[in-house]
């Protein structure tokens, strides 16, 4: 998932993409399929200089690379990355429903940066 920072690109406040797409309110698309018990690696480039709290719903996950150096071991539901940083992390799919996943931050979120998560 690359997230990049458009400067401006709202009335003069920054929108975020996720793979090239902002999250839409008014459609509320989920953009990504889970199937229960299967386990997902998540990789996270931030092509952006700010440092984002990555929060995903309702699940946990493991942090199994950052920036660069393997990792075990360490399960979150809130993981920060850094600017120009690279993340990856693993979670099981064991909590079927709507799942949120986004920046913590509130003005990224509220300006694309949030992605929906459904079960198949
Ligand atoms: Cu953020």
């Amino acid at each position: 998932m690359t997230i990049v920072k458009h400067n401006a690109a709202i009335d003069g406040f920054n929108q975020w993409t996720l793979n090239g797409e902002a999250f839409s309110m008014q459609t509320m698309k989920s953009l990504y399929t889970l199937h229960q018990g299967r386990r997902y690696r998540l990789k996270f480039r931030n092509a952006s200089d700010d440092i984002h709290p990555l929060h995903l719903h309702r699940h946990r996950f493991e942090l199994t690379r950052v920036a660069g150096k393997p990792t075990s071991g360490v399960i979150k539901d809130v993981v920060m990355l850094g600017g120009f940083q690279e993340l990856e992390v693993d979670f099981v799919a064991d909590n079927p429903g709507m799942t949120l996943f986004h920046c913590h931050q509130q003005l990224h979120m509220d300006f694309g940066f949030m992605a929906l998560f459904r079960y198949a």
